[in-house]
């Protein structure tokens, strides 16, 4: 296996700097978008983590005029937005990129092209976002941008959000679909359902959540651009609207969005505990079922963030029930991963250490999620820092945990490198307790009256040491993600170089070389049950059978075209903005509007059949 690295060095030899940053500009190969998704969603990781260091050091102390109250509300919405939807999200697509083709025997996505638009679209809505920093201020409206706040909050800012936000959806809903697709049709053959790893199960489960719920945002963020661009009234009691509905198209869409952000990393962990205790998953087809009923009970749930609205206590009661149900999927999950690790031969690395770390935090933030779900608690709970404690220890606990221990375990497939194992577990433990530090005490003064998106709080009140103490904790993980980001340039520069299967793995992904050749597999392998790699292994052949005969491999064509069209919907959303200042904008809509549909009527009229790479050249590559 090792020999194919060499010869694809030798093939890709010394290119210079325009010249690789082209590719990464017209790819379609999964896995280079696999890093673009990880470096920019990285980006916005550190830019989400130095927001949240900004809260943390204005609330050290009471009464801190660190930030002004106008920007604290910035710095708090940003945080926000920034870690769902340009950290947490682009960094999971990294990882189904990463893994997804590979572990299901296939050589690409179903759709490569949409794939790389789903990427640009990502990133130029992110950074539409951001630029609201320099261009007169940054949304000011929370991440969940309620009316009438929203629709009132007077400047751009609330208008970037908006924009940003439709680009950037655009991209995760067509990325969603194309995994869809990708799982259903492009599966090696013998790689039946009930025999796919579970990442790629609950990445599967996950596509069709994103399916049904961004459409939910997508209007809700039109109806709030027509709002406030054209005084269309949706949300105004004054104007026959009803704010509650901003509310309803947001959770229809939120709280399906915080299992889009834990499902992959459920089936990230049941992967690692497999893979590092050496045994099967433990009750691999209840995991499946119970990754369905979460995902199904996830879209029942969404007014459970409504409680206080007056629903009612009929609805408030059917809706409490529903979410409180959840409790038993994911404890069923929970139990199945304790009992996989049960007897097995148990290997603790610093991917592993994460994994091992999330069953007790994410345990907590459970039991926490259901004491929010009792409508009467909630009303005592709601909108205090008890909430979020909550949310931190399921979103940071589950799917920061996950995304770090799915880094840690890919990075060699990724990168062909491994992750410095010191500094891997100097990363985990000081994240850890940092974390523990700055949440736990937060439930506490939730309770003690600490309300959330408050700026400042007065002296002797009691919360004075917990906040401290928070900080304190905060500051810990900062160091954390910063030896995380030394240990990524020491890798890069000096790591261990990584062999085609350095975990001893059970999937596909281990069969190929690290990182794999741009057409995956020389030959698609034939699949003949669950972990097919180690089923291989066990007969003692150790290298998979192959289900086709060496042939010709048609592989797409790079284009620059997704970028452009993107590029295209980033200049017109400038014009959308700033068009109810001065008309003159619309000029700006229009040249927007024609790259990018100039570029869709070019992808549509113009023959890209892609390339095949010949059996002759394929076999002068070694295996
Ligand atoms: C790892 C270090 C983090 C720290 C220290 C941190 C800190 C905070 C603090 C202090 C607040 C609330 C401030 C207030 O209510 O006044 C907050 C809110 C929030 N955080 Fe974090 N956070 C971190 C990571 C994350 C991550 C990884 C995510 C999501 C993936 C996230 C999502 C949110 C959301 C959605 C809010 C609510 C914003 C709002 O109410 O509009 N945070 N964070
Ligand atoms: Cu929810």
């Amino acid at each position: 296996m090792r020999e194919v690295k060499v010869v694809s060095n030798a093939a890709t030899h010394k290119r210079g700097f325009g010249a690789v940053l082209w590719d990464y500009l017209t790819t379609v190969d999964h896995k280079k978008i696999a890093h673009l998704y990880l470096f920019s969603g990285g980006f916005f990781f550190l830019m989400g983590g130095i927001e949240a260091m900004l809260i943390r050091i204005q609330l050290i102390k009471p009464n801190s005029e660190f930030l002004s109250n106008g920007l604290y509300n910035e710095v708090l919405t940003m945080h926000g937005t920034t870690m769902i939807f340009l950290a947490a999200m682009p960094l999971i697509f990294a990882l189904m990129n990463a893994a997804v083709p590979l572990q299901i025997g296939a050589r690409d996505v179903a759709f490569p092209f949409i794939n790389s638009l789903g990427f640009w679209l990502f990133l130029f809505g992110g950074l539409i976002l951001n630029c609201s920093w320099f261009l007169g201020g940054a949304p000011d409206a929370g991440w969940t941008a309620y009316a009438p706040l929203s629709t009132t909050s007077p400047g751009h800012g609330v208008d970037f959000y908006v924009i940003g936000l439709q680009i950037a959806g655009a991209g995760t809903l067509i990325g969603g679909i194309n995994f869809l697709v990708t799982i259903v049709n492009m599966r090696a053959p013998g790689m039946t359902y009930m025999r796919m790893p579970l990442f790629t199960w609950s990445v599967f489960i996950t596509s069709i959540l994103i399916l049904f719920a961004f459409p939910a945002l997508t209007v809700g963020l039109f109806l709030l651009m027509f709002e406030r661009m054209f005084g269309a009234g949706f949300f105004d009691a004054s104007l026959g609207g009803n704010a509650i509905i901003w509310e309803h198209l947001f959770w229809i869409f939120g709280h399906p969005e915080v299992y889009i952000l834990i499902l992959p990393l459920f089936g990230l962990f049941s992967d690692l505990f497999s893979t590092f205790s050496k045994k099967r998953l433990f009750g691999y087809t209840a995991m499946v079922f119970a990754t369905m009923l979460i995902a199904f009970l996830g879209f029942m749930v969404w007014a459970h963030h409504m409680f206080t609205v007056g629903l009612g206590p009929v609805a408030n009661s059917i809706f409490a029930i529903a979410t409180m149900a959840i409790a038993v999927p994911t404890g069923i999950k929970i139990f199945n991963w304790l009992a996989t690790m049960w007897g097995g031969q148990i290997t603790i690395n610093s991917a592993m250490l994460w994994a091992l770390g999330f069953i007790p935090t994410f345990t907590l933030g459970g039991m926490t999620g259901v004491m929010v779900a009792s409508v009467v608690a909630d009303y005592q709970y709601h909108d205090s820092y008890f909430v979020v404690a909550h949310f931190h220890y399921v979103i940071v606990g589950g799917t920061i945990f996950g995304i770090f221990a799915g880094l840690h375990y890919w990075w060699p497939k990724m990168f062909g490198r491994i992750l410095h194992e010191g500094m891997g577990k100097l990363t985990f433990w000081t994240f850890l307790i940092g974390f523990h530090l700055t949440f736990f005490i937060q439930h506490f003064l939730g309770l003690m009256g600490m309300p959330r998106r408050y700026s400042t709080y007065l002296p002797n009140q009691g919360l004075d040491l917990g906040n401290l103490i928070s900080t304190i904790g905060a500051f810990f993980m900062a160091f954390a993600v910063i030896v995380f980001v030394i240990n990524v340039f020491y890798t890069a520069a000096k790591g261990e170089k990584a062999p085609a299967d350095p975990w001893d793995g059970r999937t596909l992904e281990w069969a190929t070389a690290s990182p794999p050749a741009h057409y995956n597999f020389k030959q698609v392998p034939l699949v003949r049950g669950l972990d097919p790699l180690w089923i291989e292994k066990t007969e003692g052949k150790g290298k998979l059978t192959p289900s086709e005969p060496l042939g010709d491999i048609h592989m797409p064509n790079a284009s620059i075209l997704p970028f452009v069209m993107s590029l295209g919907l980033f200049i017109a959303g400038f014009g959308f903005i700033y068009q109810v200042d001065d008309k003159g904008w619309l000029a700006v809509v229009f040249i927007g509007m024609a790259i990018t549909l100039g570029s869709m009527l070019i992808r549509s009229l113009k023959d890209d059949l892609g390339h095949h790479i010949t059996k002759e050249e394929l076999e002068r590559e070694a295996d």
